[in-house]
């Protein structure tokens, strides 16, 4: 019996900085549409779908960057989200940036969930590597400060068994570092689900448009065939204020091979049947970790963070 899941890439065109969530979505919601009629169960949005990437600003009023975060998920105005999924029996990925009081604290992180067909959220997942910066940086032409506006994520990298499979989520600058990969695969991941925004230039060295595509689609097919899993990137692109974000939203097999990529740098919905299966025979030979992988050599991974040559 195969065990097939039809996944659709939900690739959003720019969000203007005050455009409401509810416009936001209700184009969410026109795509999830699309994706029941294309036979989808699984829809994939990008990293901070509600909002514009806010991180390119630099704002010192918190309440004015509160103004992107959700306190509470679902809330009223994300509500038709989770409403459709119950209608048209389709689960998500979504991003947004979460709000929390924990630990006596209010907290910030970069946040995925995982919602299943029933309009219910079965996982969570905070973005580990947060890019960027925390303070101004008068040489960009525009900021990344993601460092400044969320902690890193303290919930490792789980899996989840839902939608028929097991699936794991990362989160835009998670998908350059294998170790987001092998420690889903690692627990025997079938799909990564991850959403991005990812300016088209380097704001502070020259690297060209080309390069800066192969690097995100390099990233997720080596992640998708050294685990033998599906990974499905989405994308926030187009001219986001003032700012080209990169399109390329993709599908990648557990091959390593893209299935399916966006076209255009608007809302577009890429769709895929993905055997949840198909990345076993990889799991078994090549990448058969139990058999292959010698732990006692990588002890380095999880004991240093920063470079040390030899003296
Ligand atoms: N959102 C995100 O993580 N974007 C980064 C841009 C890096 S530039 C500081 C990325 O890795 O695509």
């Amino acid at each position: 019996m195969t065990r097939v899941l039809t996944v659709a890439g939900a690739q959003l065109g720019p969000i203007a900085r005050d455009e409401p969530r509810s416009q936001a979505v209700g184009r969410m919601v026109a795509l999830m549409e699309k994706a029941h009629a294309k036979g989808a169960g699984f829809v994939v949005f990008p990293e901070l779908a509600l909002t514009t990437f806010f991180p390119r600003w630099f704002i010192t009023d918190q309440a004015e960057v509160d103004r992107f975060f959700e306190a509470i998920m679902p809330n009223p105005e994300v509500q038709p989200l989770f409403d459709a999924a119950r209608r048209l029996g389709l689960g998500f990925y979504l991003g947004y940036a979460e709000r929390v009081r924990e630990a006596g604290r209010v907290r910030h992180f970069n946040t995925a969930i995982l919602v299943d067909a029933s309009g219910a959220i079965v996982g969570r997942y905070r973005k580990v590597h947060l890019p960027g910066h925390a303070e101004f940086d008068p040489k960009r032409p525009w900021q990344h400060l993601e460092k400044r506006y969320f902690e890193p994520g303290d919930l490792g990298f789980p899996v989840f068994r839902a939608m028929g499979g097991i699936l794991g989520m990362c989160i835009c600058n998670d998908r350059r570092w294998p170790e987001t990969f092998r420690v889903m695969g690692l627990q025997g991941v079938e799909l990564v689900a991850l959403g991005y925004n990812t300016p088209v230039r380097n704001a502070v060295a020259r690297e060209s448009e080309h390069l800066r595509m192969m690097h995100n689609q390099m990233s997720m097919q080596a992640g998708a065939y050294q685990n033998g899993t599906w990974v499905v990137g989405v994308a926030k692109a187009g001219a986001e204020e003032g700012v080209d974000m990169m399109a390329g939203s993709c599908i990648v097999a557990p091959t390593g091979e893209i299935v399916a990529q966006a076209m255009t740098e608007g809302d577009e919905l890429i769709v895929y049947d993905c055997d949840l299966d198909a990345g076993r025979y990889i799991k078994e030979t090549v990448f058969n970790f139990a058999a292959h992988r010698r732990i006692e050599h990588y002890g380095l991974i999880t004991s240093q963070t920063g470079v040390v040559p030899p003296a």
